[in-house]
């Protein structure tokens, strides 16, 4: 039996900078997967399929920003004769959907699953859906590292690891609790050791939606990552500034960088969104602490919350300059699938779109509160377009020191990231054709 893993792509092209983090589903698939089936894995982020060859089954992980690619690709495949099985989040809250472009789809987490629907394909007997809830962790196999599908961006390997599954917060615009679980559910620690180890890198991704989620179990996990010698970027929430010894740890592990979902620098979004740290304060503190333990604080925000009116913008650069930060990611809300948002603009006759290529967190596929879709379309590529102008990506960078970085990866990290940041805006002007010479 021959076997086919994809990753797809989100947009026609692949873009020529950016994050090229090889996604771990797939190694983790190709490891539950029966050693006699000749296994092969593609993700079109980093390199092309190869259509002139056959497969007996073809696997496909989709987000709502990949599906409509995903659903193509199972066509293409299905036409010369493969079956195809869909898995990921977005086949996971979109079940019936994916079903009809393909044979079978494995909702939630395959760790349980995969090796029946495996034998079942086999025997042919391939059911229509798969789903073994918070599959045990401790059982999980090591991701299979020799795929061919880690590639090097500079010169430098960047695989991803992840520890935790499942999320306490149950946000209104996220669908990760619903398909994970609240559950925090870890894996074993000399197992995630054992899987950096396999990677042969000095550079990694934290895939966790919270490397801190579970205080006690990081500040163990941290101790013996120390021992590594590696450096890592990943997700927490601000929160993890109000225990000294858990950031001191973190930062002792290799972490070099933090992406946190802030959201907002609304007081009443903050709240609304159940935040731990709740003004702005407490949020610039943390910002400060984290910086000064010698990580790059990078936030993450959203705009066209219900509170948001024009004003959020101008508010958000001056929070951005005001907290010398020096990368960021801004996303317009995106009602995705199986979040509260989703069901509750639906519901209220908000919903202007349910074409997922549209889910790309730069168009307004929903009708705002306080402002048209048209001011927070203009808002938000004004405040990128700002932040990652040429002239304010040099004086950052040029102002690095001021903020106490130390070492060259940080450096060679924020001069990638402002670039990056700046190719993103240019690939969605280019897919909206805007005139880029307005950049
Ligand atoms: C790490 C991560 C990233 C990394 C990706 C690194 C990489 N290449 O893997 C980076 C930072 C690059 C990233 C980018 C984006 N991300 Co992201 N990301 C995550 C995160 C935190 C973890 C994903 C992960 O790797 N988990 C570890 C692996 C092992 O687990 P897994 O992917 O869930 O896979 C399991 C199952 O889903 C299933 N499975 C998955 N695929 C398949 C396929 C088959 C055939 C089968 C059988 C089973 C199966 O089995 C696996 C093993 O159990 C998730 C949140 C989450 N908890 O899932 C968000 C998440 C997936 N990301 C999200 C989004 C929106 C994005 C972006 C669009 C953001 C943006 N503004 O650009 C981009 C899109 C990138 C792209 N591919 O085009 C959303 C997706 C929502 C949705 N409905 O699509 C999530 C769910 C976050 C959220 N809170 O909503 N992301």
């Amino acid at each position: 039996m021959k076997l086919l893993l994809i990753s797809p792509r989100s947009s026609d092209k692949r873009s020529p900078v950016g994050f090229k983090v090889p996604q771990a589903a797939l190694q983790i698939i190709a490891a539950l997967t029966p050693e006699n089936v000749k296994g092969s894995m593609v993700d079109e982020h980093i390199s092309d399929i190869d259509f002139s060859k056959d497969y007996d089954l073809v696997g496909i992980s989709i987000m709502t920003a990949t599906a409509k690619r995903g659903y193509h690709l199972a066509k293409t495949f299905k036409e010369k004769g493969s079956k195809v099985v869909f898995g990921g989040i977005h086949a996971s809250v979109m079940p019936g959907e994916a079903i009809n472009y393909g044979d079978a789809v494995v909702i939630g987490e395959a760790e349980s699953s995969w090796p029946n629907l495996v034998e079942d394909f086999e025997q042919n007997t391939i059911k229509k859906y798969y789903h073994i809830k918070e599959p045990d962790l401790s059982t999980a196999p090591l991701p299979k590292r020799d795929s061919g599908i880690d590639r090097s961006v500079l010169g430098i390997k960047w695989p991803g690891f992840y520890t935790t599954k499942g999320c306490p917060y149950d946000c209104e615009f996220c669908s990760v609790s619903s398909v994970y679980g609240r559950k925090i559910r870890n894996l074993p620690i000399p197992h995630v050791i054992k899987d950096i180890e396999n990677a042969h890198s000095k550079v990694f991704l934290s895939l966790d939606d919270n490397v801190a989620a579970n205080p006690k179990y990081a500040k163990s996990l941290f101790k013996e990552m120390a021992h590594l010698n590696i450096e890592w970027g990943g997700q927490s929430t601000a929160t993890i500034a109000k225990d000294d010894e858990l950031l001191q740890l973190c930062r002792e592990s290799g972490c070099r960088g933090l992406f946190v979902g802030l959201e907002s620098v609304s007081t009443t979004s903050m709240s609304r969104m159940r935040k731990t740290l709740k003004s702005i304060k407490e949020n610039e503190d943390a910002i400060k602490k984290i910086q000064d333990t010698g990580i790059i604080f990078h936030p993450s925000f959203v705009f066209g919350l219900d509170d948001d009116t024009k004003a959020v913008f101008d508010d958000t650069l001056e929070f951005l300059y005001r907290n010398r930060i020096t990368t960021a990611t801004f996303n317009v809300l995106t009602p995705y699938p199986g979040t509260r948002l989703y069901r509750r603009l639906k519901q209220e006759g908000r919903l202007i779109s349910e074409d997922w290529s549209h889910y790309n967190h730069y168009t307004v596929t929903f009708r705002p509160k306080n402002m048209t879709e048209k001011e927070l379309a203009e808002g938000y590529f004004y405040l990128k377009k700002e932040f990652y102008s040429l002239n304010n990506i040099c004086q950052r960078i040029t102002r690095l020191s001021e903020i106490s970085y130390p070492g060259l990866a940080q450096f060679i990290y924020v001069v990638f990231n402002n670039i990056a940041g700046r190719q993103t805006l240019i690939d969605s002007y280019k897919t909206l054709g805007m005139a880029i010479s307005k950049l």
